[in-house]
């Protein structure tokens, strides 16, 4: 899968990024902070813990902040 989405049920910034990738289409391998080994995984890749956090397996870019991450897809979902 192209994308993997790190992810926490109920946070709204994960939603609202779910939110603006679902009419494009784009899914992503989702994984749930809520297991402390996902947690740490998140932590060795990006230095802390917050979700949503976005990876784009294929270009190796990764970010936080879900603004950002909106942005990112807008421009590169499809390429
Ligand atoms: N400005 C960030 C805010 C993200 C945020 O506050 N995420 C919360 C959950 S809603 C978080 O990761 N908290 C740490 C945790 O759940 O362990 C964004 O827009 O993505």
């Amino acid at each position: 899968m192209k994308y993997i989405l790190y992810v926490r049920a109920e946070c709204p910034y994960v939603t609202k990024v779910k939110i603006f990738a679902e009419p494009l289409g784009l899914e992503f391998d989702e994984r749930d902070i809520s297991d402390p080994a996902v947690a740490d995984e998140l932590i060795e890749r990006g230095g802390k813990r917050q979700v949503p956090y976005l990876v784009d397996v294929e270009n190796v870019v990764e970010m936080y902040e879900s603004e950002d991450i909106i942005e990112y897809l807008k421009q590169h979902a499809g390429s």
